[in-house]
């Protein structure tokens, strides 16, 4: 397929409008979903929805213990799914959650997310990519400002812009440990990077990414133009973010830690194929290319009723 976004060419390139829609389900009424014409409209302008407390905390308590156990389990930190903290070198992220345990593959096909997620995309999914972040207490390191579709496009060949992350907070999001931060309308444009890839790049931007970031006087207009956002609020909330959508995040300065989970779903029509900028594909583990089979719904009672919240 042509490479509708040219990016990381070793020189600078405009910026340019998307070349995808944001919402795909538009006139579809086959993938109508939990989603009104507001929410709807709210996503086409900002790239993102917040859903403060999604969940309870009780129905967290199960994941928070598996992933206790998981951080005990010497054989799975020392893999390469699980990346260190570049400065302390604690766990910083797991990949592939949701192969490495049902109750977390079961979350991914929880009816309320899934059919946001649907409607959002305009038809059946898989999960992308899978991973949680965490950052321990007084030095949990940040995320530079990036876009995930560049990576995705640059690094796992993937086509176009249909994808969206679920982001679970698994911890309280507050002002001090590091929330993810967004600039708003900022999907609406592709910021191609400079920097050519280096072979092996994840290995280094999973820790620090340095590579497939805006320029900053990109950053600064479209900073200018949509404002910065965090979202805050309890464990149990969750953001749903386009897969353009520019996000950033600071390191935790409090002693509060922070773990967030990420689901990222790709339409099933938006498969990866050879990376547009970078010489080899990466791991599967970092971006699905076998586990593609579209999602099935679980059953609603699951899962605990959630009433869609205002503005
Ligand atoms: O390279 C990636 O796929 C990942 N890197 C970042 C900083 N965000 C998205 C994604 O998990
Ligand atoms: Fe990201």
């Amino acid at each position: 397929m042509a490479d509708r976004y040219q990016t990381r060419l070793g020189y600078k390139q405009e910026m340019f409008p998307r070349l995808d829609p944001v919402v795909h389900s538009r006139h579809r009424a086959r993938w109508d979903g939990p989603l009104d014409e507001e929410a709807l409209s709210r996503y086409e302008r900002d790239g993102f929805l917040w859903f403060e407390g999604f969940y309870s905390q009780e129905r967290l308590d199960p994941f928070q213990d598996e992933l206790k156990e998981m951080a005990k389990d010497t054989e799975l930190t020392q893999s390469e799914q699980v990346i260190q903290d570049p400065v302390s070198g604690e766990l910083r992220s797991v990949f592939a959650m949701h192969e490495l345990s049902e109750r977390f593959s079961r979350l991914t096909r929880d009816p309320r997310i899934l059919g946001m997620v649907h409607q959002l995309l305009g038809g059946d999914v898989y999960v992308h990519q899978s991973r949680i972040n965490d950052k321990f207490q007084f030095q949990g390191a940040g995320f530079e400002w990036h876009s995930d579709f560049e990576t995705w496009h640059a690094e796992d060949g993937m086509p176009a812009m249909r994808a969206v992350s679920a982001s679970l907070m698994l911890s309280d999001n507050n002002e001090f440990n590091g929330p993810v931060m967004l600039i708003p309308g900022s999907h609406q444009y592709f910021v191609p990077a400079v920097k050519e890839t280096p072979d092996q790049n994840w290995k280094d931007s999973l820790k620090s990414q340095r590579l497939g970031v805006p320029e900053r006087e990109d950053l600064e207009w479209l900073a200018n133009r949509g404002g910065i956002q965090a979202p805050k609020g309890p464990a149990g909330s969750l953001l749903l973010f386009e897969c353009n959508t520019l996000h950033a995040s600071n390191r935790n300065m409090s002693p509060w830690p922070r773990a967030n989970l990420f689901f990222v779903y790709n339409s099933i029509d938006n498969p990866l194929g050879a990376p547009y900028s970078a010489n080899e594909p990466r791991p599967e583990f970092l971006a699905a290319r076998q586990s593609i089979t579209p999602l099935d719904m679980l059953d609603e009672e699951d899962f605990q009723p959630f009433e869609m919240p205002g503005k």
